[in-house]
Order: C-alpha cells, then sequence, then structure tokens
C-alpha cells in the first residue's frame, strides 16, 4: 500500500475532517470477485452516484488513545468496527502515523438494506481519513483506497456517471473508478423505492462469492457483461433512456439470475419487489419510460426522464407493499466537508 502513497505527499496532520460522499445504483453490476482480499472484480460496473443519499464520515486522530467507532449515533464493536478500524490503519500506514483514528459515521437513509451504504460510507471515509493523516491523494487514488473498503465505494469518489474498470494487475493498482459524465450532462430521473427497512439477511459480499462459487449460471454473467458495459456507455453519452434502462433491466436479471440459481438459492426480493416491477411495466404500458434496476436486497431503483419522476414516484407509492419512494438523481463527487 506504501508505493501509492510516496513520502512527499504526506503533509502536516489535521487533527479531524468531515467527508461526504453519495451512494450510488449500478447500472452494469459488480457481482464477484477476482480477489477477495482486495475487492478486485472480474468485471467492470458503471453507476450513477445518487443525489441526496448520502453519507457523513468524521475522522478524528487522537495519538495514545484507543480507536472509536460510531454508526448513526451508536458506539460499535465486533466486525463493523473491525472493518472499519482495518480501513483506516491502511491510512495510517500510508501516513506513516503511530496514531490511530477514530472515525464517526452518519447515513439519512436505510443501511445494510440493498441500497449501497458500503459505497458511500467508505468513500467519504476514504476522503476523510486522507485529508486527516495529511496524505494528498488524486481522485484516482481516492477510489482506489475506498475501493480497499468496498468495492462499490470506488464509484462513489465521483459524481454523475462512473465507470469501474476491473484492471488486471494483481496489486489493483488499475482498478479504479473513472468518470464518465457529470451530473449535468443528463438529469435522469432516479426514484428509490423503499419496501423494507430492515438489513438483508445476505450482504453482498458473501452474497456475491456464493453466486461466483456455485451458480451454473456464473460464466455466462461473465461472458454477457462487457456488450452491456458497452450499450449503457453509449447510453449514457447520448442521453438514451431506452438504450440505458433496457440494458440496465437485463444486466439486473442476470445478477438475481446468477444468485437464484446458486445452492442453497440466494433471494433477494420481497413481494413488494415483484409489485415495483409490476407497476413499471404497466407505466411502461401507459407510454411512461421508465425502467428498474435492483442490487443485493428488496429496494428497487426506477430509471425515468427528469420531469416524470413525480408521476412515476406517486405510481410507485401506490404499489402494495410499498413504504416509500425517496427522489433522486445523479449526485456530486465525494469531497471534504470540514477540517480543524
Ligand atoms: C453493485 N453491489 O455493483 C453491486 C450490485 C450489490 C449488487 O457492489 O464486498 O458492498 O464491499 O466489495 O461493494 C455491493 O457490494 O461489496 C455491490 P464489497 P459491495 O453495486
Amino acid at each position: 500500500m506504501n508505493h501509492q502513497f510516496p513520502d512527499h505527499l504526506v503533509k502536516s496532520v489535521e487533527r479531524r475532517v468531515t467527508g461526504r460522499a453519495c451512494s450510488n445504483v449500478a447500472l452494469a453490476k459488480y457481482w464477484g470477485k477476482r480477489d477477495v482480499s482486495l475487492n478486485l472484480p472480474y468485471t467492470g460496473s458503471l453507476s450513477v452516484t445518487l443525489d441526496g443519499l448520502e453519507t457523513t464520515a468524521t475522522v478524528e486522530i487522537e495519538s495514545g488513545k484507543t480507536s472509536r467507532t460510531i454508526l448513526n449515533g451508536v458506539l460499535t464493536s465486533g466486525p463493523e468496527a473491525d472493518r472499519i478500524r482495518g480501513f483506516l490503519d491502511l491510512v495510517r500506514l500510508a501516513a506513516g502515523s503511530r496514531s490511530v483514528a477514530s472515525a464517526e459515521l452518519a447515513s439519512n437513509f436505510p443501511v445494510a438494506a440493498g441500497i449501497a451504504s458500503s459505497a458511500s460510507t467508505f468513500a467519504a471515509l476514504a476522503v476523510a481519513a486522507a485529508a486527516a493523516y495529511g496524505v494528498s491523494l488524486t481522485a484516482t487514488q481516492l477510489s482506489i483506497l475506498a475501493r480497499r473498503g468496498s468495492g462499490s465505494a470506488a464509484r462513489s469518489i465521483f459524481g454523475g456517471y462512473t465507470e469501474w474498470l476491473p484492471g488486471e494487475a494483481s496489486d489493483g493498482t488499475d482498478s479504479f473508478a473513472v468518470r464518465l459524465a457529470e451530473p449535468e450532462h443528463w438529469r435522469l430521473g432516479i426514484a428509490v423505492v423503499i419496501t423494507n427497512e430492515r438489513p438483508k439477511s445476505v450482504g453482498s459480499r458473501s452474497g456475491m462469492a456464493h453466486a461466483a462459487k456455485t451458480s451454473p449460471f456464473f460464466p455466462a454473467w461473465l461472458t454477457s457483461h462487457e456488450d452491456d458495459l458497452a450499450d449503457i456507455r453509449r447510453g449514457i453519452l447520448d442521453r438514451n433512456l431506452t438504450l440505458v434502462g433496457e440494458t440496465a433491466e437485463h444486466n439486473c436479471l442476470k445478477m438475481h439470475a446468477v444468485s437464484l440459481t446458486s445452492r442453497p438459492a440466494l433471494l433477494y426480493w420481497k413481494p413488494a419487489t415483484l409489485a415495483v416491477i409490476e407497476t413499471v411495466y404497466e407505466l411502461r404500458a401507459g407510454g411512461i419510460e421508465a425502467y428498474f434496476t435492483i442490487d443485493a436486497g428488496p429496494q428497487v431503483k426506477v430509471l425515468c426522464a427528469n420531469e416524470q419522476i413525480g408521476i412515476v414516484a406517486a405510481a410507485l407509492a401506490n404499489a402494495p407493499g410499498v413504504k416509500r419512494v425517496l427522489r433522486s438523481g445523479p449526485g456530486n463527487d465525494a469531497h471534504v466537508v470540514e477540517a480543524a
């Protein structure tokens, strides 16, 4: 890790830095790792950063003290805290510091329920921790760092439309996200449909490892992925909702087909998830272009023209079992909010 942060980049240490990052939704998904410890994917993935669905991370360096982890106001220990501490240690070691850091994290949306809270969490932590330890990183280096915390976090460093390049190197130095387009390029409407606020039973990390190992469809997932990436990339650059939406739906259904055909099977959907899919089909039959995508959980994200998000969100809110609908669109870059 040290070689990515040469000595001359290590500046003076800020004691307390707050960073913020948006979650993201993948249109072509990351599902399967070629290296588990470095979060290196088999395939590329492509996402939109979600405006308004944010995690705020405050990193405080306290020499001579033990590290604390506070998640949404609760002092936390166990695997979740260990993962955050391990991540902060990567930055501490890169900075050559002996002082451990504490982290306080707050997300304004349901965490661990399939809205990529780990993406915004580790992207926000990356910008805050690098600044707190005085390590000056480019956006590419921040993306590589965020990826170490959670793969999807590599994409949340950038606002707008982002592609995570899988890379080939075994040390992950060529596996980072790049910006495809700024948020202003295409103000897509994105409705985030919450069907269940409870944490899911099988997280993405173990889910994708299980699917890669046991689903007979996994090889087909890998070989057909590049075409989806190419179509969605082109669709974004052309602002072509039909191409992006149809391909994103197809890619999402393949990811869930892989999960469903794992042994034992992984079913992330709830009855309300299917009710939302049917509502999307009805909207389309009625002439309103809307497309769904679903990550490793029961929530659904629906893409539409920004001018139609009001009609789309109202229809989705009426689907049986839906708890609430958040309105979003392409969000901004991860950034430092405050440093002291
Ligand atoms: C994605 N997901 O591309 C895919 C689609 C969920 C379904 O990235 O093990 O939390 O921390 O690298 O990033 C969620 O997986 O997994 C995810 P780790 P992560 O958004």
